[in-house]
Protein backbone atom coordinates (compact mmCIF):
# COMPACT_ATOMS: atom_id res chain seq x y z
CA UNK A 1 0.00 0.00 0.00
CA UNK A 2 1.04 3.26 -0.97
CA UNK A 3 0.04 6.85 0.00
CA UNK A 4 0.90 9.45 -2.69
CA UNK A 5 1.67 13.18 -1.86
CA UNK A 6 0.38 15.43 -4.83
CA UNK A 7 -0.19 18.78 -5.85
CA UNK A 8 1.23 21.58 -7.29
CA UNK A 9 4.67 23.07 -6.91
CA UNK A 10 4.72 25.08 -2.84
CA UNK A 11 1.69 23.96 -1.86
CA UNK A 12 3.97 22.13 1.09
CA UNK A 13 4.27 18.64 -0.28
CA UNK A 14 8.23 18.07 0.62
CA UNK A 15 7.39 19.50 3.95
CA UNK A 16 4.01 17.50 4.59
CA UNK A 17 6.44 14.54 3.20
CA UNK A 18 9.29 15.16 5.42
CA UNK A 19 7.24 15.78 9.10
CA UNK A 20 5.07 12.79 7.91
CA UNK A 21 8.51 10.57 7.13
CA UNK A 22 11.39 12.76 9.14
CA UNK A 23 13.53 11.82 6.30
CA UNK A 24 15.04 14.99 4.57
CA UNK A 25 13.65 16.63 1.72
CA UNK A 26 14.37 19.42 0.02
CA UNK A 27 12.17 22.41 1.13
CA UNK A 28 12.41 25.62 -0.63
CA UNK A 29 10.13 28.30 -2.17
CA UNK A 30 10.38 27.38 -6.03
CA UNK A 31 9.06 25.39 -8.15
CA UNK A 32 10.13 21.91 -9.44
CA UNK A 33 12.46 21.52 -5.73
CA UNK A 34 11.71 17.66 -5.47
CA UNK A 35 12.73 16.91 -8.76
CA UNK A 36 13.18 12.69 -8.46
CA UNK A 37 9.76 11.20 -6.65
CA UNK A 38 10.76 10.74 -2.79
CA UNK A 39 9.97 7.47 -1.09
CA UNK A 40 9.54 7.38 2.62
CA UNK A 41 7.63 5.66 5.25
CA UNK A 42 5.06 7.31 7.70
CA UNK A 43 2.67 6.19 10.09
CA UNK A 44 -0.78 5.15 11.23
CA UNK A 45 -1.31 5.03 14.48
CA UNK A 46 -3.22 1.49 15.97
CA UNK A 47 -4.10 0.16 19.29
CA UNK A 48 -1.76 -2.26 20.11
CA UNK A 49 -3.79 -5.73 21.65
CA UNK A 50 -1.24 -6.00 24.44
CA UNK A 51 -3.26 -3.70 26.61
CA UNK A 52 -6.34 -5.99 26.54
CA UNK A 53 -4.41 -9.39 26.91
CA UNK A 54 -2.60 -7.50 29.60
CA UNK A 55 0.96 -8.88 28.15
CA UNK A 56 4.29 -7.23 26.92
CA UNK A 57 4.44 -6.86 23.31
CA UNK A 58 8.30 -7.18 21.59
CA UNK A 59 7.23 -5.45 18.58
CA UNK A 60 9.17 -6.59 15.07
CA UNK A 61 7.44 -4.49 12.24
CA UNK A 62 5.80 -1.43 13.87
CA UNK A 63 6.98 0.12 17.55
CA UNK A 64 4.54 0.33 20.07
CA UNK A 65 4.96 3.33 22.35
CA UNK A 66 2.21 3.34 25.46
CA UNK A 67 -0.18 1.07 23.65
CA UNK A 68 -0.05 2.85 20.45
CA UNK A 69 1.04 0.79 17.33
CA UNK A 70 2.37 2.84 14.70
CA UNK A 71 2.34 0.66 11.57
CA UNK A 72 4.64 1.63 8.73
CA UNK A 73 3.25 2.69 4.91
CA UNK A 74 5.08 3.93 2.44
CA UNK A 75 4.84 7.31 1.05
CA UNK A 76 5.56 9.32 -2.34
CA UNK A 77 6.40 12.45 -2.73
CA UNK A 78 5.11 13.01 -6.34
CA UNK A 79 7.17 15.74 -8.45
CA UNK A 80 4.71 19.28 -8.66
CA UNK A 81 1.79 18.89 -10.98
CA UNK A 82 1.50 21.87 -13.39
CA UNK A 83 -1.27 22.30 -15.98
CA UNK A 84 -1.57 20.37 -19.05
CA UNK A 85 1.08 17.40 -17.28
CA UNK A 86 -1.13 15.32 -18.96
CA UNK A 87 -0.06 16.34 -22.07
CA UNK A 88 3.94 16.00 -20.86
CA UNK A 89 4.36 19.50 -19.92
CA UNK A 90 6.35 20.48 -17.10
CA UNK A 91 7.38 17.22 -15.22
CA UNK A 92 4.48 15.71 -16.34
CA UNK A 93 5.41 12.37 -17.59
CA UNK A 94 7.08 12.09 -14.05
CA UNK A 95 3.96 12.95 -12.27
CA UNK A 96 1.85 10.78 -13.43
CA UNK A 97 4.53 7.65 -13.69
CA UNK A 98 4.42 8.21 -9.57
CA UNK A 99 0.91 8.09 -9.65
CA UNK A 100 0.56 4.78 -10.55
CA UNK A 101 1.87 3.21 -7.57
CA UNK A 102 -0.24 5.40 -5.48
CA UNK A 103 -3.09 3.52 -4.17
CA UNK A 104 -4.62 6.18 -2.03
CA UNK A 105 -3.71 10.51 -2.82
CA UNK A 106 -3.38 12.94 -0.58
CA UNK A 107 -3.74 16.32 -1.99
CA UNK A 108 -1.75 19.15 -0.48
CA UNK A 109 -3.06 22.69 -1.36
CA UNK A 110 -2.28 25.84 -0.47
CA UNK A 111 -5.31 27.11 1.33
CA UNK A 112 -3.60 30.46 2.07
CA UNK A 113 -4.23 31.42 -1.61
CA UNK A 114 -0.60 32.59 -1.63
CA UNK A 115 0.27 29.91 -4.60
CA UNK A 116 -0.93 30.28 -8.36
CA UNK A 117 -1.88 27.60 -10.56
CA UNK A 118 1.61 27.23 -11.94
CA UNK A 119 2.87 27.20 -8.03
CA UNK A 120 4.23 30.99 -8.03
CA UNK A 121 3.97 32.76 -4.58
CA UNK A 122 1.85 35.37 -4.85
CA UNK A 123 0.19 37.48 -2.39
CA UNK A 124 -1.99 35.66 0.29
CA UNK A 125 -5.59 35.50 -1.15
CA UNK A 126 -5.06 35.93 -4.24
CA UNK A 127 -5.51 32.30 -5.84
CA UNK A 128 -9.02 30.61 -5.14
CA UNK A 129 -7.32 27.02 -3.94
CA UNK A 130 -10.89 25.46 -4.96
CA UNK A 131 -10.07 25.39 -8.53
CA UNK A 132 -6.95 23.39 -7.47
CA UNK A 133 -9.51 20.14 -6.33
CA UNK A 134 -10.91 20.27 -9.62
CA UNK A 135 -7.40 21.14 -11.71
CA UNK A 136 -5.74 17.76 -9.99
CA UNK A 137 -8.74 15.81 -10.59
CA UNK A 138 -9.32 16.48 -14.22
CA UNK A 139 -5.47 16.17 -15.04
CA UNK A 140 -5.72 12.44 -14.19
CA UNK A 141 -8.98 11.53 -15.57
CA UNK A 142 -7.41 13.26 -19.06
CA UNK A 143 -4.25 11.30 -18.75
CA UNK A 144 -6.06 8.15 -17.91
CA UNK A 145 -8.40 9.07 -21.29
CA UNK A 146 -5.36 9.52 -23.03
CA UNK A 147 -4.37 5.82 -22.21
CA UNK A 148 -7.38 4.52 -22.91
CA UNK A 149 -8.03 5.80 -26.33
CA UNK A 150 -4.80 4.45 -27.62
CA UNK A 151 -5.89 1.44 -30.11
CA UNK A 152 -9.44 2.10 -29.21
CA UNK A 153 -11.69 2.04 -31.11
CA UNK A 154 -9.84 -1.30 -32.68
CA UNK A 155 -10.18 -2.83 -29.70
CA UNK A 156 -13.83 -1.46 -28.63
CA UNK A 157 -14.95 -2.90 -31.82
CA UNK A 158 -13.92 -6.51 -31.50
CA UNK A 159 -15.12 -6.49 -27.97
CA UNK A 160 -18.43 -5.64 -29.35
CA UNK A 161 -18.60 -7.90 -32.08
CA UNK A 162 -17.25 -10.68 -30.09
CA UNK A 163 -19.58 -10.06 -27.18
CA UNK A 164 -16.50 -9.64 -24.48
CA UNK A 165 -17.36 -7.38 -21.72
CA UNK A 166 -16.00 -3.55 -21.98
CA UNK A 167 -14.34 -3.71 -18.56
CA UNK A 168 -11.71 -6.40 -19.63
CA UNK A 169 -10.70 -4.28 -22.59
CA UNK A 170 -10.38 -1.02 -19.92
CA UNK A 171 -9.05 -3.15 -17.26
CA UNK A 172 -6.26 -4.28 -19.51
CA UNK A 173 -5.39 -0.63 -21.05
CA UNK A 174 -5.23 0.61 -17.38
CA UNK A 175 -3.05 -2.65 -15.63
CA UNK A 176 -0.18 0.17 -15.61
CA UNK A 177 -2.20 2.18 -13.54
CA UNK A 178 -3.43 -0.57 -10.76
CA UNK A 179 -6.64 -0.21 -11.25
CA UNK A 180 -8.80 -3.90 -10.97
CA UNK A 181 -11.43 -4.44 -12.62
CA UNK A 182 -14.06 -4.62 -9.72
CA UNK A 183 -12.78 -0.45 -9.53
CA UNK A 184 -13.60 -0.44 -13.38
CA UNK A 185 -17.47 -2.21 -13.23
CA UNK A 186 -17.83 -0.18 -10.01
CA UNK A 187 -17.32 3.08 -12.27
CA UNK A 188 -19.47 2.07 -14.56
CA UNK A 189 -22.37 1.39 -12.76
CA UNK A 190 -21.87 4.94 -11.53
CA UNK A 191 -22.08 6.58 -15.52
CA UNK A 192 -24.84 5.70 -18.06
CA UNK A 193 -23.04 4.93 -21.52
CA UNK A 194 -24.01 3.86 -24.45
CA UNK A 195 -24.11 -0.17 -25.01
CA UNK A 196 -21.99 -0.03 -27.69
CA UNK A 197 -18.63 1.62 -26.61
CA UNK A 198 -17.70 3.23 -30.10
CA UNK A 199 -20.45 5.60 -29.49
CA UNK A 200 -19.02 6.54 -26.71
CA UNK A 201 -17.83 10.43 -26.85
CA UNK A 202 -14.64 12.04 -25.31
CA UNK A 203 -16.80 13.01 -22.83
CA UNK A 204 -18.11 10.25 -21.87
CA UNK A 205 -14.35 8.78 -21.21
CA UNK A 206 -13.63 11.45 -18.95
CA UNK A 207 -16.68 10.83 -16.92
CA UNK A 208 -15.62 7.29 -16.93
CA UNK A 209 -12.16 8.04 -15.90
CA UNK A 210 -13.36 10.44 -13.05
CA UNK A 211 -14.97 7.55 -12.00
CA UNK A 212 -12.59 4.96 -12.11
CA UNK A 213 -10.27 7.27 -10.70
CA UNK A 214 -12.77 7.60 -7.50
CA UNK A 215 -12.38 4.20 -6.80
CA UNK A 216 -8.46 3.37 -7.65
CA UNK A 217 -7.26 6.51 -6.04
CA UNK A 218 -9.37 8.32 -3.91
CA UNK A 219 -8.33 11.62 -2.80
CA UNK A 220 -8.19 13.32 0.89
CA UNK A 221 -7.16 17.31 0.74
CA UNK A 222 -4.71 18.56 2.90
CA UNK A 223 -5.81 22.46 3.35
CA UNK A 224 -2.27 23.21 4.13
CA UNK A 225 -1.15 26.52 5.21
CA UNK A 226 -4.30 26.17 7.11
CA UNK A 227 -1.94 28.82 9.83
CA UNK A 228 -2.39 31.40 6.74
CA UNK A 229 -5.94 30.58 5.74
CA UNK A 230 -9.04 32.23 6.21
CA UNK A 231 -12.13 29.62 7.65
CA UNK A 232 -14.36 30.47 4.73
CA UNK A 233 -11.87 29.03 2.26
CA UNK A 234 -11.66 26.38 4.26
CA UNK A 235 -15.26 25.82 4.31
CA UNK A 236 -15.45 25.85 0.09
CA UNK A 237 -12.64 23.67 -0.23
CA UNK A 238 -14.04 21.23 2.59
CA UNK A 239 -17.14 21.52 0.19
CA UNK A 240 -15.61 21.13 -2.67
CA UNK A 241 -13.56 17.96 -1.23
CA UNK A 242 -17.01 16.55 -0.51
CA UNK A 243 -16.13 16.40 2.69
CA UNK A 244 -12.68 14.62 2.73
CA UNK A 245 -10.60 17.35 3.50
CA UNK A 246 -8.55 18.25 6.89
CA UNK A 247 -6.67 22.03 7.67
CA UNK A 248 -3.10 20.85 7.84
CA UNK A 249 0.09 22.88 9.11
CA UNK A 250 2.89 20.81 7.66
CA UNK A 251 5.25 23.78 8.62
CA UNK A 252 4.44 23.79 12.41
CA UNK A 253 4.24 19.70 12.30
CA UNK A 254 8.35 19.64 10.59
CA UNK A 255 9.48 21.70 13.70
CA UNK A 256 6.99 20.15 16.22
CA UNK A 257 8.86 16.85 15.26
CA UNK A 258 12.33 18.39 14.90
CA UNK A 259 11.84 20.17 18.34
CA UNK A 260 11.14 16.81 19.67
CA UNK A 261 14.11 14.88 18.08
CA UNK A 262 16.27 17.79 19.73
CA UNK A 263 14.67 16.79 22.89
CA UNK A 264 13.27 20.11 23.33
CA UNK A 265 9.81 19.42 23.80
CA UNK A 266 7.43 16.41 24.39
CA UNK A 267 5.50 15.64 21.18
CA UNK A 268 3.47 13.27 19.82
CA UNK A 269 1.97 12.71 16.13
CA UNK A 270 -1.81 13.41 16.26
CA UNK A 271 -1.26 15.76 19.90
CA UNK A 272 -3.00 19.06 19.60
CA UNK A 273 -0.51 20.23 22.27
CA UNK A 274 3.10 19.41 23.31
CA UNK A 275 4.82 20.31 26.39
CA UNK A 276 8.73 21.49 26.98
CA UNK A 277 10.83 19.81 28.54
CA UNK A 278 12.55 19.84 32.43
CA UNK A 279 15.31 22.40 32.50
CA UNK A 280 15.39 23.08 28.50
CA UNK A 281 16.20 26.92 27.96
CA UNK A 282 14.60 27.86 24.63
CA UNK A 283 15.93 31.12 23.19
CA UNK A 284 13.40 34.18 22.17
CA UNK A 285 13.07 32.56 18.51
CA UNK A 286 12.30 29.54 19.84
CA UNK A 287 9.31 30.53 22.29
CA UNK A 288 8.26 32.47 20.01
CA UNK A 289 8.19 29.83 17.08
CA UNK A 290 6.45 27.59 19.17
CA UNK A 291 4.10 30.03 20.95
CA UNK A 292 3.01 30.51 17.61
CA UNK A 293 2.67 27.21 16.72
CA UNK A 294 0.72 26.17 19.94
CA UNK A 295 -2.15 28.80 19.56
CA UNK A 296 -2.68 27.05 15.63
CA UNK A 297 -2.49 23.35 16.21
CA UNK A 298 -4.99 24.05 19.12
CA UNK A 299 -7.27 25.72 16.76
CA UNK A 300 -7.54 23.05 14.77
CA UNK A 301 -6.71 20.05 17.51
CA UNK A 302 -3.48 19.13 15.80
CA UNK A 303 -1.48 20.21 13.16
CA UNK A 304 -3.60 17.66 10.70
CA UNK A 305 -0.91 15.48 9.48
CA UNK A 306 -1.36 12.80 11.21
CA UNK A 307 -5.24 12.93 10.50
CA UNK A 308 -4.76 12.96 7.08
CA UNK A 309 -2.50 10.15 7.08
CA UNK A 310 -5.22 8.28 9.27
CA UNK A 311 -8.26 8.94 6.96
CA UNK A 312 -6.53 8.10 3.92
CA UNK A 313 -5.81 4.77 5.20
CA UNK A 314 -8.38 3.80 7.77
CA UNK A 315 -11.42 5.41 6.03
CA UNK A 316 -10.72 6.05 2.28
CA UNK A 317 -8.72 3.09 2.05
CA UNK A 318 -11.23 1.39 4.84
CA UNK A 319 -7.69 -0.54 6.15
CA UNK A 320 -8.18 -2.60 9.31
CA UNK A 321 -5.44 -4.27 11.74
CA UNK A 322 -4.95 -7.39 12.17
CA UNK A 323 -2.33 -9.29 14.46
CA UNK A 324 -0.87 -12.81 13.36
CA UNK A 325 0.62 -14.75 16.01
CA UNK A 326 1.78 -18.27 15.79
CA UNK A 327 1.02 -19.80 19.23
CA UNK A 328 -2.38 -19.16 20.36
CA UNK A 329 -1.81 -18.78 24.00
CA UNK A 330 1.52 -16.88 24.15
CA UNK A 331 0.55 -14.83 21.64
CA UNK A 332 4.33 -15.38 20.10
CA UNK A 333 5.73 -16.00 16.79
CA UNK A 334 8.03 -18.84 16.25
CA UNK A 335 11.39 -16.56 18.08
CA UNK A 336 8.74 -16.41 20.88
CA UNK A 337 8.22 -12.73 20.49
CA UNK A 338 4.70 -11.05 21.35
CA UNK A 339 2.32 -9.81 19.57
CA UNK A 340 5.53 -9.51 17.09
CA UNK A 341 3.88 -8.31 13.59
CA UNK A 342 0.56 -6.06 12.58
CA UNK A 343 -0.51 -6.28 9.31
CA UNK A 344 -3.16 -3.77 7.71
CA UNK A 345 -5.23 -5.42 5.54
CA UNK A 346 -9.02 -4.64 3.53
CA UNK A 347 -11.35 -4.41 5.55
CA UNK A 348 -13.54 -7.52 4.47
CA UNK A 349 -9.82 -9.53 3.87
CA UNK A 350 -10.69 -13.30 5.02
CA UNK A 351 -8.20 -15.58 7.15
CA UNK A 352 -6.85 -17.20 4.01
CA UNK A 353 -6.32 -14.09 2.35
CA UNK A 354 -4.14 -13.13 5.44
CA UNK A 355 -2.56 -16.52 5.14
CA UNK A 356 -1.23 -15.38 1.91
CA UNK A 357 0.01 -11.98 2.69
CA UNK A 358 1.89 -13.64 5.72
CA UNK A 359 3.38 -15.92 3.01
CA UNK A 360 2.70 -17.95 0.14
CA UNK A 361 2.91 -21.28 1.39
CA UNK A 362 0.69 -20.64 4.70
CA UNK A 363 -2.00 -20.01 2.43
CA UNK A 364 -1.79 -23.14 0.23
CA UNK A 365 -1.40 -24.75 3.28
CA UNK A 366 -4.25 -23.27 5.49
CA UNK A 367 -6.61 -25.61 7.32
CA UNK A 368 -8.18 -23.29 10.22
CA UNK A 369 -7.54 -20.34 12.13
CA UNK A 370 -8.33 -19.50 15.62
CA UNK A 371 -9.64 -16.41 16.51
CA UNK A 372 -7.20 -15.48 19.96
CA UNK A 373 -9.56 -13.52 21.48
CA UNK A 374 -12.68 -15.63 21.47
CA UNK A 375 -10.48 -18.89 21.43
CA UNK A 376 -13.21 -19.95 18.55
CA UNK A 377 -11.87 -21.94 15.74
CA UNK A 378 -12.55 -20.15 12.01
CA UNK A 379 -12.93 -21.47 8.82
CA UNK A 380 -10.51 -19.68 5.81
CA UNK A 381 -13.35 -17.47 4.93
CA UNK A 382 -13.74 -15.92 7.87
CA UNK A 383 -13.80 -12.12 7.71
CA UNK A 384 -11.41 -10.67 10.16
CA UNK A 385 -12.40 -7.74 11.98
CA UNK A 386 -10.33 -4.91 13.42
CA UNK A 387 -7.25 -5.92 16.01
CA UNK A 388 -8.10 -9.09 15.58
CA UNK A 389 -5.34 -11.62 16.89
CA UNK A 390 -5.09 -14.78 14.89
CA UNK A 391 -3.38 -18.03 14.88
CA UNK A 392 -3.60 -19.81 11.99
CA UNK A 393 -2.77 -23.32 11.68
CA UNK A 394 -1.79 -25.34 8.91
CA UNK A 395 -0.17 -28.53 7.26
CA UNK A 396 3.41 -28.20 7.54
N1 LIG B 1 2.74 29.08 6.47
C1 LIG B 1 2.99 27.84 6.09
N2 LIG B 1 3.94 27.59 5.18
C2 LIG B 1 4.17 26.32 4.82
C3 LIG B 1 3.42 25.23 5.37
N3 LIG B 1 3.87 24.09 4.81
C4 LIG B 1 4.85 24.43 3.96
N4 LIG B 1 5.05 25.77 3.95
C5 LIG B 1 6.05 26.55 3.17
O1 LIG B 1 5.72 26.51 1.79
C6 LIG B 1 6.91 26.55 0.98
C7 LIG B 1 6.91 25.42 -0.04
O2 LIG B 1 7.03 24.20 0.64
P1 LIG B 1 7.54 22.86 -0.06
O3 LIG B 1 7.33 21.78 0.93
O4 LIG B 1 8.90 23.00 -0.63
O5 LIG B 1 6.47 22.76 -1.26
P2 LIG B 1 6.38 21.73 -2.51
O6 LIG B 1 6.95 22.43 -3.69
O7 LIG B 1 4.91 21.51 -2.69
O8 LIG B 1 7.11 20.49 -2.18
C8 LIG B 1 8.08 26.49 1.97
O9 LIG B 1 8.55 27.80 2.18
C9 LIG B 1 7.44 25.94 3.23
O10 LIG B 1 8.11 26.32 4.39
C10 LIG B 1 2.41 25.54 6.34
O11 LIG B 1 1.71 24.67 6.87
N5 LIG B 1 2.24 26.85 6.65
MG1 LIG C 1 8.66 19.62 -3.19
Amino acid sequence: MQIGIVGKPNVGKSTFFSAATMAPAEIAAYPFTTIKANKGVAYARGKCPHLDFEVQCVPRNAVCDGGVRHIPIEMLDVAGLVPDAWQGRGLGNMFLDDLRQADVLIHIVDASGSTDIEGNSVPIGSHDPVEDIEFLKNEIACWMRGILEKGWDRAARQAYQTGQRIEIVIHEKLTGLGVTEAQISAAMRDVELNSNPLNWSPEDMLQLMHHIRKHAKPIIVAMNKADMADAETLERLKKAAEGMAEPTCAEAELALKKAAKGGLISYKPGDASFEIMDGVKLSEGQKAALDKISEEISRYGGTGVQKCIEKAVYELLDMISVYPVEDESKLTDHDGRVLPDVFLVPNGTTARELAYKIHTDLGDTFIRAINVRTHRTVGSDYTLLNNDVISIVSRK
